[in-house]
């Protein structure tokens, strides 16, 4: 395996500039014809040409026309005598789509052809320079059986149709616009689709598909719905329109990730693609327009301007999951339901994030090296690569980040470049902003990994009525980079006076309007420490500190119970409204966890959360997630030494008290908060939904706790009565997470109703393996459901659903003293690298954290881990993984 290095940069020393493809499908062997068109590139010196190519078998190799020697090494085909000009060149090879088990590349699935090339599958294919920076123009000529593959895909435009002989049919595909190897694809296969023609601002028409098999037809007006919303939000937020006449969304039940942003030709895992009120959840009618919305995006943020290198990566994905959250706040229409997505992306970053940056696999945005790159398709490069671009908004305001969008396009449309390339363009369209002026600290986002702790410290002056702020941030060390220098950290503010009324922000020296009548403000912090001085404080404020999480930081404020209840009552903040919630809870649990004593939640904790709940003006769905306790991933990483089982063990606690506490609020909030209209994903009823659904669940616990028999009751009667998903999935995992009597009865009756259907089997596995464990009884369950029926680990949707449920989701489950839990972990790494490597190299990195560990799960850990990487054979996905965790 080979160490990958951005410094070692070189430009290709061809470029393909057209690329004609003919495929002759077969599931056992399928031929690859290919002719490109070699441009020399001048810029860097002469040498042979090195084609990347795996699992392939050559038949022959031509340039002009003519036959050539070559090498093979590796994955390499080398060719020493190549013409120092332009030329042809032509290649023809077979691969084994039904072999491909690893679904990259063109595999087979439910019978049907598909490929996924990001971020090196094309070359198992056939022979290319696969890497981002060499932009072709494609044509596809795709030959099947008509009977048993009548739809037949590919990029672009579909410019010819023709029927051959022996049952066989051709369809040719043309794409104007050059792109990447990455966003080449084809589907061909038996399958139906949904159709909407759309007409766009600018006059053009356009026609939408989605392609499914023939019963999954009536799952895919949400995606659809999705797909028009974002055409036209793209449109009108960022100018940026729909460039083909026709746009395809494909489906496929056997796939790596949520969905690949193909060139006209979306391809999705069926996970992130279907649904119907009868099977699916409000969270899944919500991911499913996120990500038809992401891809969508990608057309411009990523195809369009695409990467020169896969350093760059969150160039395309950091930005796009910037664009796809932002328009999920639009779509999400009231400032109540905004402040709900962002915090539940906050909490999403928080819970992996944070735990990635702290760990054996901590790296920066833009990383430095890798062996396998789709071990760097991570929760930094993503989900903190888009709270970078959302510091650019911040810091240039919105108008000013849609200009610097509207020059990055300008200058970079076409072209394959750098994260450094988007950075100054957003710069030089804010010449003079708080941006521009401080670029290049600014950009050590991209090049320092490691969360940054920020200090803030307050002291009043009552005679002179002035606050000082006074702010400090120290980011550790991680896995080489053992020193760090000051971040540009915007810090979007509030005060508040104890009665919750607003504060003005005037700073010293400033005069006249600046700050006097303003509510909030950005300061910004770009040294190791600064202090701020506020003018005209009347009375001693209460900061509320990093509004909206301004940066991604972890906030050290100092504040006590009393100042967070102001904030919780009376913030106009909705996040950190939420924020206070979670740190009232937090710092119990986590009392509980350093002393050791069990945990025991005081009455003005309680009366808060009671006040919280009761509240008149208070959306549910904020109410939902201010009373939900914090992560146990969020609140192992604010321990330096973890003992999963007392994490566990204090949460459960908190649980059990607050259910009972408040068990009259939760059924007067379980009564008042029915949905009586017909199902419908929007924020409103799903809202009611979550607070009903968390309410069943501390009802039904608290029964089980007590013996009572009526609310598990209740819970059982109104799973078998459900009209959607939501519901249903909510009293079966309220009886299924308290141990409920009923549950096993529930659970069978489930999965009979829904046999036929994988996406809800996958959530009835994905239930079990996360259900909260006592007496390892969840543990025993995930084991003997390996073995049930409808297990396999060939499909990833299926090995996730139950394996990565227990290892990622349930540390109380996983982390055993006996260390069985890791055991289970090595071998299914083991038994998964064999089929599928990306998706082993996922499993593993629920290791990353293992030196945080209390014994004895840690000599537990390194021994499972140290067994995986004892193995000769490992793929590089999984080899990178371990030996990082073992560095
Ligand atoms: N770009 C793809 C991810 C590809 C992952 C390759 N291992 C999906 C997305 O981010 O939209
Ligand atoms: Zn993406």
């Amino acid at each position: 395996a080979t160490l990958i290095r951005r410094a070692d940069y070189v430009a290709p020393i061809f470029w393909i500039r057209t690329v004609d493809l003919c495929f002759d499908l077969d599931p056992a062997k399928t031929l690859v014809a290919s002719k490109m068109r070699l441009e020399r590139n001048a810029a860097v010196p002469h040498g042979p040409l090195r084609l990347h190519g795996e699992e392939l078998n050559l038949l022959r190799v031509l340039i002009d026309g003519e036959s050539v020697s070559f090498r093979q090494e590796g994955h390499e085909l080398i060719i020493d005598n190549v013409p120092d000009a332009d030329f042809t060149l032509e290649i023809r090879n077979t691969c084994a789509p039904e072999k491909n088990t690893a679904l990259s590349g063109l595999y087979t699935s439910g019978g049907s052809f598909f490929t996924q090339c990001e971020a090196e599958g094309f070359r198992r294919i056939t022979y290319f320079l696969d890497r981002p920076d060499v932009m072709a123009v494609y044509t596809v000529t795709l030959r099947a059986d008509k009977a048993r593959y009548p739809v037949l895909l590919s990029n672009g435009n579909l410019v010819e149709t023709a029927t051959l002989d022996n049952g066989r049919h051709l369809a040719k595909w043309h794409d104007p616009f050059p792109k990447p190897s990455y966003l080449f694809a084809l589907v061909a296969g038996d399958l139906v689709a949904r159709e909407q023609r759309i007409r766009t601002r600018g006059g053009k028409d356009h026609l939408l598909q989605v392609y499914v098999r023939q019963g999954d037809l009536e799952k895919t007006e949400h995606a659809m719905n999705s797909l028009i919303a974002s055409v036209v939000w793209d449109e009108a937020r960022f100018k940026l329109p729909l460039d083909l006449e026709r746009f395809m969304v494909v489906g496929v039940s056997d796939f790596n990730m949520g969905a690949m942003e193909n060139k006209g030709l979306n391809i999705f895992n069926t996970s992130a693609l279907l649904a119907s009120p009868a099977t699916a959840t409000d969270a899944d009618f919500h991911r499913i327009e996120s990500i038809v919305a992401h891809e969508y995006f990608h057309n411009w943020t990523g195809n369009r301007v695409t990467c020169r290198d896969w350093f760059q990566l969150s160039l395309k994905e950091g930005l796009t999951v910037f664009r796809d959250q932002e328009f999920s706040q639009d779509m999400a229409a009231t400032p109540s339901a905004r402040a709900v997505c962002r915090i539940e992306d906050v909490r999403a970053l928080r819970a992996r994030q944070f735990p990635e940056d702290a760990g054996a696999m901590a790296h920066s945005v833009r990383p430095d090296e890798y062996v396998e790159i789709n071990n760097f398709y991570t929760a930094t490069v993503y989900e903190k690569g888009s709270e970078v671009v959302r510091m650019y908004q911040t810091l240039v305001g919105r108008d000013g980040f849609a200009k610097g969008m509207a020059l990055y396009f300008e200058r970079h449309d076409g072209q394959a470049v750098t994260c450094d390339d988007f950075a100054q363009a957003i710069a030089d369209a804010n010449p003079g902003s708080a941006l521009s002026t401080r670029l290049d600290a600014f950009k050590r986002w991209y090049s320092q990994a490691g969360t940054p702790r920020l200090r803030a410290r307050g002291a009043y002056d009552a005679a002179a009525q002035t606050f000082t702020l006074t702010l400090k941030q120290t980011t550790p060390a991680t896995p080489g980079q053992d020193r760090k220098l000051p971040q540009v950290i915007p810090v979007a503010l509030g005060l508040l006076a104890r009665d919750g009324q607003a504060l003005p922000l005037m700073l010293q020296g400033e005069d006249g309007a600046a700050g006097a009548t303003e509510t909030e403000r950005v300061l910004v912090l770009d040294q190791a420490e600064q202090s701020f001085v506020f003018v005209n404080v009347p009375s001693e404020p209460v900061p509320s500190l990093l509004r909206g999480f301004s940066a991604p930081v972890v906030l050290d404020d100092g504040l006590g119970d009393a100042e967070l209840l102001v904030l919780l009552t009376h913030d106009s903040d909705a996040f950190n409204r939420w924020e206070a919630s979670q740190r009232l809870a937090l710092n119990r649990i986590l009392g509980a966890v350093r002393t050791g004593q069990p945990l025991v939640l005081d009455a003005a904790y309680l009366e808060a959360m009671r006040a919280v709940l009761r509240h008149p003006e208070l959306d549910p769905a904020f109410k939902a997630l201010a009373l939900q306790l914090p992560d146990e991933a969020y609140i192992a990483e604010q321990l330096d030494v973890v003992d999963p089982q007392a994490v566990h063990a204090a949460v459960e606690a908190a649980q059990t008290q607050l259910a009972s506490a408040l068990q009259a609020d939760w059924a007067w909030a379980y009564d008042t908060h029915q949905v009586t209209a017909g199902y419908s994903p929007d924020p409103v009823q799903s809202g009611k939904r979550a607070l009903v659904n968390l309410s069943l669940a501390m009802l039904v616990l608290n029964a089980t706790r007590s013996g009572d028999g009526v609310w598990p009751g209740r819970a059982y009667q109104r799973f078998k009565d459900a009209t959607n998903m939501t519901d249903r999935m909510g009293a079966l995992s309220a009886l299924v997470n308290a141990q409920a009597e009923l549950a096993d009865s529930a659970l069978a009756r489930f999965h009979a109703q829904f046999k036929g259907e994988a996406l809800v089997i996958d959530k009835w596995f994905a239930l079990q393996g996360r259900a909260a464990e006592r007496d390892g009884k969840t543990f025993a369950r995930v084991k003997q459901l390996m073995k049930h029926p409808d297990f396999t680990l060939k499909n990833p949707n299926r090995a996730r659903s139950l394996i990565f449920s227990l290892a990622m989701f349930n540390p109380a489950a996983f982390h055993r003293a006996d260390a069985a839990g890791y055991v289970f972990w090595a071998d299914q790494v083991l038994a998964l690298d064999a089929i599928n490597p990306q998706v082993a190299g996922r499993l593993a990195r629920v290791m990353d954290r293992w030196t945080a560990l209390a014994e004895p799960y840690r000599s537990a850990a390194r021994e499972a881990i140290a067994r995986v990487a004892a193995k000769p054979d490992l793929s590089n996905d999984v080899r990178e993984i371990v030996q990082r965790a073992l560095a």
